[in-house]
Formats: C-alpha cells, structure tokens, sequence
C-alpha cells in the first residue's frame, strides 16, 4: 500500500459509513445531522448488486436502507440512526422540554420530506395533482413554522454554512436518471400511492 493510500485508509477508519444510494431519500437528513455536528462521513453507494449483498450478510435488520455503521453499530431506521448522533454531539437538547420539541420539528419535517421524497415516483396522472398538494401544504402548514424559528439562525451556524456551499456531501434533487437508478435498486416497479400528509397506503 502506498503512504497515502495508508494515511487514507486510517483517516477513514474512525468514520461513520453510510450506505444508501447516491441521492437524498430518507438519508439526507442524516448526511445533514452529521455534517452540522462537524462529523466527517464516508458514504458507499449501493447498486442493486451490493445492496442484496447487505441483506444476505445480514447487516439489515429489515432488510432496507439506509444503514449507518457507526461505533461497531450497524444502526438502521432513520429516525433511530439520527437519534444516536444527535445525543452523542449534544444536537438532541438540553433537557426533556427541548428533546420534545425537537421531536415535534423533526416529526413534522418528516411528513414535508416524505411527501417530497415520494413525489417523483408519482403516477404520470398524478403528478400534477400531488404537486399541488405538496406545494400547498408545505407553503401554507410546515414553512411558516420553519420560517418563523429557524430560518434566519440556522445558515451561519459554521457547519451547516460549510454544508450548503457547493461540493459538500450534500445531494441534488432526484432527476430523472436517478430516479430511474432509485427504482431498480429498490424494484420500484409502478407508481406509490400518497394519501394523507405523505403516508403510503399503498404501492401497485
Ligand atoms: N422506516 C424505515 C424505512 C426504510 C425504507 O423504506 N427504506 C427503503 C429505501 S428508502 C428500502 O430499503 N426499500 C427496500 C425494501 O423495502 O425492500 C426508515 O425510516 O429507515
């Protein structure tokens, strides 16, 4: 191995890995987490291939992505994968008051980002019609409180302003090539069916 291969090798070793596709989907808000508690990150992306390779390792307890190794821990379900780095980087409140209202923004921003996350995956017919559901919902229920709280705060907090700048880990939104990677790694074959705030009732 050569020296930088070697430097290389050991400065990722203490690194959380985080195995998804190269896209946003339910890891973004993790890539996000991590890069304002100033934790450097690998990140494998999973073609179809590797990701059956994970499920028969038995590295996915349910058998989905996305999946952090971290700590020895293969840490799987979102919500419990950002739970973990935010109480070990002191992001996840000061007492109970504030965990609560932490879980209140997050849960709230889950059903605006479910909704979007799906949103590509729309039926051709339904496109037009989930876009304006979105787009209604988001501007009038979930950006006002956004809005109101956070939104002058939150960009200058250093590492969060290191993330938005061009060439972090931050992904792009699906296009349609990638939404197309999306749906053969997952065998996303028809359209999902979105009702009520982005839960998925349905897929056919
Ligand atoms: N509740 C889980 C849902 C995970 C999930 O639905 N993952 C999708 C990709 S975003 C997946 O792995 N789908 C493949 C499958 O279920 O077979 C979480 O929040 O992490």
């Amino acid at each position: 191995m050569l020296q930088e291969e070697k430097l290389e090798a050991l400065s990722m070793a203490g690194k959380p890995k985080l195995h998804y596709f190269n896209g946003r989907g339910r890891m973004e808000s993790i890539r996000w987490l991590l890069a304002a508690a100033g934790v450097e990150f690998e990140e494998l992306f999973e073609t179809r291939e590797e990701f059956e390779r994970l499920i028969q390792g038995g590295t996915l307890m349910y058998e989905q992505v996305p999946i952090v190794q971290i700590d020895g821990m293969n840490l799987v379900e979102t919500r419990a994968i950002l739970r973990y780095p935010a109480a070990k980087y002191n992001l996840y409140g000061r007492n109970l008051q504030e965990q609560a209202w932490i879980d209140m923004y997050v849960e709230g921003l889950r059903d605006l980002s479910d909704m979007i996350m799906f949103f590509p995956l729309s039926l051709p017919g339904e496109k037009e019609m989930n876009l304006e559901y979105i787009l209604e919902k988001a501007t009038t229920r979930f950006f006002p409180v956004y809005e109101k709280e956070f939104k002058a705060r939150i960009s200058y907090i250093p590492t969060i302003h290191k993330f938005l700048q061009p060439g972090s880990q931050r992904k792009p939104p699906l296009d349609e090539v990638s939404t197309e990677t999306v749906k053969n790694i997952f065998k996303f074959e028809r359209g999902m069916f979105l009702k009520n705030m982005g839960t998925i009732v349905a897929e056919y």
